[in-house]
């Protein structure tokens, strides 16, 4: 794989790096614009964590304020970028146009993933989906591009626009620095990630775990999508799953939010993801809060998992 960091030898910036890589003008403008605005929605975590420390007993409230201050920046910033026709986002109720509504893009946006994380000091995250027709199309056909960024330790995004996966580190002057280019999944890993509670898991699912657990996977989960993919990913292999409970069917994890932009960026590095049957991006979401049961990964772990759901 043609490495842009070896032709440079040395320093590159987002901006260099998805010109070098031949992405379309608007787009890669419009990924630069949301990695700006994640500075945005960094800062207001930092004032957020400092106005409320100590006071948990309204901590609730104060998670919601946040989930809505992140939309409403990412909203704002995407409403002068100039390049997007309408906006969908986990903090809204339906789609809003933008503008006139002649922009090229269809952007989804869960604003800031794992909010309930923020008075633990773990890391959380925002999810973006860049698609070429309106959301409620099949993801294969229709996505553009899709990032994420991690507020943890670093502040890291990882983004792909259909050329490889890649990501970069926030410097403290302010520049996404190229860390990692092409991140490709091995083919089997060693950790797995785990959602919902055991005793609502189904039969199939409890014995894919057992599986991987006789297997030796280590267990590591945050309860924070985002971070808890990003390790996956950066690890080079394992899986993450939210099965269908028993008393739900769909799971707890939204389909055009949160699925669809990481089922793109995993198979973008090789991985792979399945809702059990269907691959995730192959789904063509019915609403836009439409939840679905997940299995990413890398693809041993992924193929295991359909094997145990349809045996
Ligand atoms: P949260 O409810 O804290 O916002 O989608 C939301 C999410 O977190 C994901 O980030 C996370 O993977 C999942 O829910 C955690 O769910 P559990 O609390 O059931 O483990």
């Amino acid at each position: 794989m043609a490495s842009i960091s070896d032709a440079t030898q040395g320093f590159v910036d987002l901006r260099r790096h998805m010109w070098i890589s031949g992405i379309e003008v608007d787009l890669r403008r419009l990924i630069w614009q949301i990695a700006v605005t994640a500075k945005y929605i960094s800062a207001k975590i930092h004032e957020s964590n400092r106005k409320f420390a100590g006071m948990k007993n309204i901590y609730g409230e104060e998670q919601l304020a946040l989930d809505r201050a992140s939309d409403e920046i990412l909203q704002s910033q995407l409403r002068y970028s100039g390049f997007v026709n309408a906006y969908a986002s986990e903090e809204l109720a339906s789609i809003i146009t933008i503008g006139k509504g002649d922009g090229k893009y269809f952007v989804t946006a869960d604003p800031l993933d794992g909010s309930s994380l923020v008075d633990t000091n773990l890391a959380i995250g925002t999810i973006i989906g860049i698609h070429r027709t309106p959301v409620l199309e099949e993801g294969r056909k229709n996505m553009a591009a899709a990032l994420y960024i991690t507020y943890g330790p670093l502040i890291t995004m990882v983004y792909s626009a259909g050329k490889g996966t890649h990501e970069f580190v926030l410097n403290r002057e302010g520049e996404y620095v190229l860390s990692q280019e092409h991140i490709r999944l091995k083919d089997k890993g060693s950790i797995y990630s785990l959602g919902g509670l055991r005793k609502d898991w189904t039969d199939r699912h409890l014995r894919y775990v057992e599986f991987l657990e006789a297997e030796g996977y280590k267990l590591r989960y945050s309860g924070g999508f985002v971070p808890d993919i990003n390790q996956i990913l950066i690890k080079k292999g394992g899986i993450f799953t939210y099965p269908a409970l028993k008393g739900s069917a769909t799971g707890k994890l939204r389909l055009i939010f949160e699925l669809q932009p990481m089922a793109f960026l995993f198979e973008q590095a090789g991985g792979s993801a399945t809702d059990g049957e269907r691959d995730i991006l192959a789904i063509k979401p019915q609403s836009i809060d439409q939840r679905c049961p997940i299995y990413i990964g890398s693809r041993f772990e992924v193929d295991k998992a359909k094997e145990f759901l349809n045996s």
